[in-house]
């Protein structure tokens, strides 16, 4: 008999890249999506005859029983938040309802439909804010700089609490920024290589950005929902940091984007005080050689490699797009 896998947040960046790493793995594929006045299927529109969706939201706990009711998935996947940094400070409330309230909304549905669904929590590098440590580990302690980081924060500790207070299979991956041709345009990967791309095309002549000094540790989300998988192939649930070990600024990504269309970031970038935030997370780096060591895992894409894809990937929708 097949394995049904349940996944929150299936039409994001992240959904569509486990759904599709699911069904290669031979499971059914549940997904939760919440109604909207237009769909918004694209990024799993490729997949959509060999997945099942299941209207809910993550604000409607009667929504996500039933859900589990219906499907009675051996895992879940629990990816859905409203997990744009910048919007986390308008909506605060918004967002520690849905990030962080809707994780015990979905455990506890767990907890009453069967305790025995193994379940994953997408905890995020955020909770590390103004960090305490270099690079960052599974031990080092939180220090959120957003309304996202703190509700991830709870989300995280919710998860570790079901799984002592229940004996649940309750994981929670700490994964560091990943990114892809299918990131939203509003982050800064895809936003540059966006704009590069754009640029390249003569459709636009500039980019408007804010702190060029941020660094991250950028891997590939293709790679990161692997790490997502082995997590609950584990006896023992755990909580991991999932990383590539490197960290890059925001002014090395402009140049990487810009030079692999032959342009110069500094002839087109225009910084903007409405880009920059409240309170910074200045510097993330993280040490995934516990993934390695316990879940056999480590990335395959390098940062170039990554910002690469996604500019030949941006230039192939616009010229598509514009009939170039
Ligand atoms: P994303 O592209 O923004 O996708 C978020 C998903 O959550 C979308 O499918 C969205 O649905 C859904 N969602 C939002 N509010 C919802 C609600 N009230 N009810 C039901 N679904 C809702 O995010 P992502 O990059 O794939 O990230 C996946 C998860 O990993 C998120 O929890 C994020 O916070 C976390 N994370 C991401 C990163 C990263 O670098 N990408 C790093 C660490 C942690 P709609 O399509 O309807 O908006
Ligand atoms: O791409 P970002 O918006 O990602 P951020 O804030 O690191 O959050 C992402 O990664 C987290 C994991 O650490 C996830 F949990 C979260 O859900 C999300 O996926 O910004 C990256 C950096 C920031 O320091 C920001 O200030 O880029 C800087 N930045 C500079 N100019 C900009 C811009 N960010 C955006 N979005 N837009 C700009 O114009």
């Amino acid at each position: 008999m097949k394995k049904r896998a349940f996944i929150t947040g299936i039409t994001g960046q992240d959904g569509s890249y486990l759904a599709e790493f699911l069904l290669s793995r031979g499971y059914d594929v549940f997904g939760l999506v919440r109604r909207t006045s237009t769909v918004n299927f694209e990024r799993i529109r490729h997949i959509q005859d060999q997945i099942t969706l299941i209207s809910g939201d993550m604000l409607d706990q009667t929504s996500m029983f039933r859900a589990l009711y219906d499907i009675r998935p051996q895992e879940v996947y629990n990816l859905a938040a409203q997990s744009f940094v910048q919007t986390s400070w308008t909506q605060p409330v918004f967002t520690g309802d849905v990030t962080a309230i809707g994780v015990t909304r979905l455990l506890d549905a767990i907890r009453s439909v069967d305790p025995t669904i193994r379940f994953y929590q997408a905890s995020s590098s955020e909770m590390f804010g103004k960090v305490q440590e270099v690079p960052q580990r599974e031990t080092t302690p939180f220090y959120p700089r957003s309304p996202y980081g703190v509700a991830k924060v709870y989300g995280h500790w919710i998860t570790v609490n079901y799984r002592e207070s229940y004996n649940m299979h309750a994981s929670s991956g700490i994964l560091f920024n990943h990114e892809s041709p299918r990131r939203g345009l509003e982050f800064v990967t895809r936003k540059v290589t966006h704009h590069a791309a754009k640029i390249k095309l003569g459709l636009t002549n500039e980019l408007r950005i804010g702190n060029l000094d941020a660094q991250r540790d950028w891997g590939f989300a293709g790679d990161y929902v692997k790490a997502m998988w082995l997590m609950l192939q584990q006896d023992t649930p755990d909580d991991f940091v999932v990383a590539t070990g490197k960290t890059y600024s925001v002014e090395k990504l402009l140049q990487i984007a810009f030079s692999t269309v032959d342009l110069d970031w500094k002839n087109y970038t225009i910084q903007d005080e409405r880009y920059m935030r409240p309170a910074e997370v200045d510097l993330l780096v993280g040490d995934p050689s516990k993934a390695g060591t316990k879940l056999g895992w480590e990335p395959d894409v390098s940062f170039e490699q990554l910002v690469q894809m996604m500019v030949e990937a941006d230039l192939q929708h616009l010229k598509a797009e514009h009939k170039l």
